[in-house]
């Protein structure tokens, strides 16, 4: 049964493969997304570890000038998926979006890395990689903490990668829509438009594209001119445990300053994720950094913070947080409270389950010593794929697969998983 699965997930790795990068999955994602590659080069690590370096590598072929890594790369022409390469005009040679995604790449060098079996092609790519992931790092904590908070703000959703998570209903209200151009979804012909964000919030995510554009993607301008400027403790998570797993890698690499200056990012990181605690909650939660206000939303950023290094109690509440939505939700985790009003079993990032957070959950609870919720989340992944195969995220009630339908990174996931 465990060889099966895992050979079915092989097999939606090769579909998706174009060669040098992955498609998400073929018809709704055609290019390659960034951190769909860097979690998806986890699984093809376990079988080719060649393919999993050069996906990586791929990604950071299109870094910006100014350390960010684009969301999406247009490898080639598709008109598929809206908003496409002419609306962004970012102006690259291999056209990219504007805006960036959560910094996991530096987690997953670090893991292929440390278990490969081509240590010398290990050792090559890794010492190629280091200087660009460390790049992205400081490009973040530059231009997107201008004022040396330690944490870093997203400037539109589609950052998060929770592109319609409840937590930013509130400071999306404030972002406008007028001057948004005439645009014609392409989502809603690939997905059932009941699963997907809505066209009210469709019109937000272009405004604030347009808007960035108006200002010639120059990311010193961007962070103080963006109406919606928000701190998740999630993409922090992520960024910190980045940086922590980047400064052992440059450790052995023999790369001091790189390893102090992660080190450095790190600490400071993780002292200021308690003020993102929500007392109220029982888990942390988003800042509003225009408002400077914390959001009373109960969504899966404030459990994704176990990813990095939190203190042990922290780390304990949060198992206990996911405890009581296995009251309400027969698979964990959902990316909403099941009992908030807002919560919407299908609809995206409004409650259903995604197995690559369910994965990063897991991981960090494990590593702080929560192994029994670690292992429930695990299997409740499993769980998941053997009742409705490998979709892009599922109902947290019934396990419906929802979205897309052979999905790379849930197929990465059960190879991570179950390897
Ligand atoms: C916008 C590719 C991406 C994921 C995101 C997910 C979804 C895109 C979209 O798909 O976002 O970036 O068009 O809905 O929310 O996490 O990286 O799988």
């Amino acid at each position: 049964m465990r060889q099966d699965l895992i050979e079915q997930a092989r097999g939606v790795l090769r579909r998706n493969d174009r060669g040098a990068y992955t498609v998400p999955t073929h018809g709704l994602y055609p290019f390659q997304w960034n951190w769909d590659s860097a979690l998806s080069a986890l699984g093809f690590s376990h079988f080719d570890e060649a393919r999993a370096w050069t996906e990586i590598e791929t990604l950071f072929a299109h870094q910006w000038a100014d350390g960010m890594v684009p969301h999406i790369i247009f490898h080639q022409q598709d008109d598929g998926y809206f908003p496409g390469p002419d609306v962004w005009d970012t102006g690259r040679p291999v056209p990219t979006s504007g805006i960036t995604q959560p910094a996991v790449a530096g987690f997953a060098i670090r893991r292929i890395f440390d278990r490969a079996g081509n240590r010398t092609l290990a050792e090559r790519k890794a010492r190629a990689l280091l200087p660009r992931v460390h790049a992205w790092h400081q490009w973040f904590y530059r231009d997107r903490d201008p004022q040396g908070t330690g944490l870093v703000a997203i400037l539109h959703p589609w950052e998060s990668g929770r592109d319609n998570s409840v937590d930013w209903d509130d400071a999306f209200d404030r972002v406008p829509t007028d001057g948004v151009m005439p645009f014609r979804r392409r989502d809603t012909a690939h997905a059932n438009p009941a699963h997907r964000p809505t066209d009210e919030q469709y019109k937000r995510y272009i405004w604030l594209v347009q808007h960035f554009r108006s200002l010639g993607w120059d990311n010193a301008k961007l962070h103080d001119a963006s109406p919606f400027r928000i701190v998740d403790p999630g993409f922090n998570a992520i960024l910190i445990r980045s940086c922590s797993d980047l400064a052992g890698l440059a450790e052995k690499l023999g790369e001091m300053e790189i390893a102090e200056q992660s080190r450095a990012f790190a600490t400071r990181g993780i002292a200021a994720m308690d003020t993102l605690w929500n007392g109220k909650l029982g888990q942390y939660a988003c800042q509003d950094r225009a408002l400077g206000a914390l959001i009373d939303s109960p969504s899966i950023g404030g459990l994704l913070a176990a990813f990095c290094a939190i203190p042990e109690h922290r780390a304990q509440a949060i198992a206990e947080r996911i405890g009581k939505l296995a009251q309400s939700a027969r698979f964990l985790v959902p990316s909403h409270d099941p009992e908030a009003p807002e919560f919407d079993s299908l609809r995206y990032w409004r409650g259903p389950v995604w197995l690559i957070v369910n994965y990063m959950i897991a991981d960090g609870l494990k590593n702080a010593g929560q192994r029994a919720m670690s292992e429930r989340i695990f299997s409740d992944c499993i769980r998941l794929i053997e009742e409705s195969g490998f979709a892009e995220y599922y109902d947290p009630i019934t396990a419906e697969g929802c979205g897309g339908g052979d999905f790379t990174w849930t197929a990465a996931m059960v190879i991570e998983i179950l390897s």
